[in-house]
């Protein structure tokens, strides 16, 4: 047996190590159930800030309508809380008591 054999109890197992490159978190954006604000409202800031296209912008504004909530959307935090503060903002502007908050996925 040549000296290159491992027979010397020197062990030369390899273990695999898995890189750790841990993903961002990512925040959920969830658009919450009111009496006031008018359905063609909730529909246009799904559209506006969310690029859904009509309709299914009317299908997530009534599922929100019929349950209460909706996830709208699943973004990174910094993206998530600009979109949260956009529908925030937009909706104190036109009156409308709409409420938009975010939870991590
Ligand atoms: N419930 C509202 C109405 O009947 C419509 C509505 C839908 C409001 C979704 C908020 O996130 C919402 N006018």
């Amino acid at each position: 047996m040549s000296s290159s054999d491992d027979d010397d109890g020197d062990s030369s197992v390899v273990v695999e190590t898995r890189p750790k490159t841990k993903r961002p978190p990512l925040y959920k954006v969830l658009l919450l159930n009111d009496d006031y604000t008018p359905m063609e409202f909730v529909v246009a800031v799904l559209e506006r800030f969310f690029g859904m296209n009509h309709a299914q912008a009317f299908e997530i504004m009534l599922t929100v309508h019929k349950k209460g909530v909706a996830v709208v959307g699943v973004f990174s935090h910094e993206i998530a809380e600009t979109k949260v503060a956009q529908v925030m903002d937009f909706a104190r502007q036109h009156q409308h008591p709409l409420q938009c908050t975010m939870e991590k996925e």
